[in-house]
């Protein structure tokens, strides 16, 4: 016998009902509507052709960025304590090394200024990473380095949202483990190309997408990726990773592989693409929920859930916003876990109506936009109570 997934209620389809149910209404949209989330959110919308061509025009402009995968010690709770619970950690227990993405001036001669503004890369402090911006009609080129002086894995950037070739997508597979782009070692470069679309209007994530590695098992002498020095910026030459694998499992001294164990570490950021239609807003937030687990990353004490990098009150960014200004949440996730995005105090419109708080998956975004008309000292968290208890919240500070 088949069980019906779903419910037939007088108020809407049975399918509508259960996603209404589990995501608020974002992923009807999206099933829908491709993109429609982002057009809603920006009060426009309307049918789509599902057939139309995702056809790029040039404007004529390249945006460049110069970004370099930085390894570091990261404390995810430099406060000691959370302001919400009252728990109180040490720096060992919530110290781990990361790894993260940093914009740098040409040539990666030193780390761009961070520019906290609409249109800034934002604190560009490794986690996440420099905020990529382009405009409709825009070519985006990102010169890439690894520069992971700790574990010295292959690394990559792999975007969503934009159009690319797979010479420019950043995704490793074991059985074509030489194509461009998709594991550069430890020293060296690679440019990607990618083009902001018609389709490419709103938040997108990018991410390392190399080959797996373990932490539990990384020493100097067993990543084997080398630390080729050469340069293959363009079209790429650089070596196979030359990693050993061991067999997923736990047991003998540590976790197996983790596919994306470098964005588990850090290496992840936000694409903004917009158009002429995009408002402009005066504030601009970007917001990842993240997971590190402790089997992953053996030196800390508890799996953490982090809100850029920041696990807890005070430790997760402090947003700030003034009363009648214009305000843009661009929010995705990235790791093991289904999130829900809450502010108190606030809500806004979807194409489902108004909420306060909305579901986001792995890779998923949200573009949240209001005016802002609530001065006070607030919370945004995930709602689930698990993911609270191990970080996943901060301050939204409004005043008048
Ligand atoms: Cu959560």
């Amino acid at each position: 016998m088949v069980l019906p997934l779903v419910r037939i209620t007088p108020s809407g389809s049975g399918r509508r009902t259960l996603l209404r149910a589990l995501t608020g209404g974002g992923a009807l949209a999206a099933l829908t509507l491709p993109g429609a989330p982002q057009a809603a959110a920006s009060g426009r919308g309307g049918a789509l052709d599902p057939f139309a061509a995702d056809s790029f025009r040039s404007s004529g402009k390249t945006r460049e960025y110069w970004v370099q995968a930085d390894s570091f010690a990261h404390n995810a709770a430099p406060s000691g304590s959370d302001g919400m619970t009252g728990m109180r950690f040490t720096d060992a227990q919530t110290t781990f090394q990361a790894v993260g993405f940093r914009a740098y001036t040409r040539d990666w001669g030193r780390p761009l200024d961070a520019d906290a503004g609409p249109g800034g890369i934002g604190p560009n402090s490794g986690i996440p990473g420099p905020v990529i911006r382009g405009e409709v009609g825009d070519v985006i080129k990102v010169h890439f380095k690894n520069n992971d002086t700790f574990y010295k894995w292959p690394h990559s950037m792999h975007p969503h949202g934009v159009r690319y070739d797979p010479d420019n997508d950043g995704g490793w597979m074991a059985d074509d483990p030489k194509r461009p782009g998709t594991a550069v070692p430890f020293g060296a470069t690679y440019t990607y190309v990618w083009r902001c679309t018609s389709g490419s209007v709103g938040s997108w994530p990018y991410h390392d997408h190399a080959a797996p590695q373990s932490v539990a098992h990384t020493t100097a002498t067993d990543t084997g990726t080398g630390t080729g020095s050469g340069s293959a910026t363009g079209s790429g030459t650089e070596s196979g990773t030359g990693m050993r694998m061991e067999a997923a499992g736990h047991g003998g001294g540590g976790a197996g592989p983790v596919m994306e164990i470098g964005a588990e570490l850090g290496l992840f950021g936000m694409i903004a693409v917009t158009d002429e239609r995009t408002p402009k807003v005066d504030r601009e937030f970007v917001l990842f929920f993240h997971d590190v687990s402790a089997a992953d990353a053996p030196s800390l004490a508890q799996d953490m859930s982090l809100c850029n990098g920041g696990a807890f009150v005070d430790n997760a960014p402090t947003f700030t916003a003034r009363a009648g200004e214009r305000v843009r949440w661009r929010v995705s996730t990235l790791g093991n876990s289904f999130h829900t995005f809450h502010i108190h105090g606030h809500r806004w419109r979807t194409a489902d109506g108004w909420v306060d708080t909305q579901l986001v998956g792995p890779a998923t975004t949200l573009t949240v936009e209001y005016r802002e008309d609530n001065p006070g000292d607030w919370i945004y968290h995930c709602h689930l109570p698990g993911h609270m208890m191990r970080g996943m919240a901060g301050r939204y500070r409004v005043t008048r």
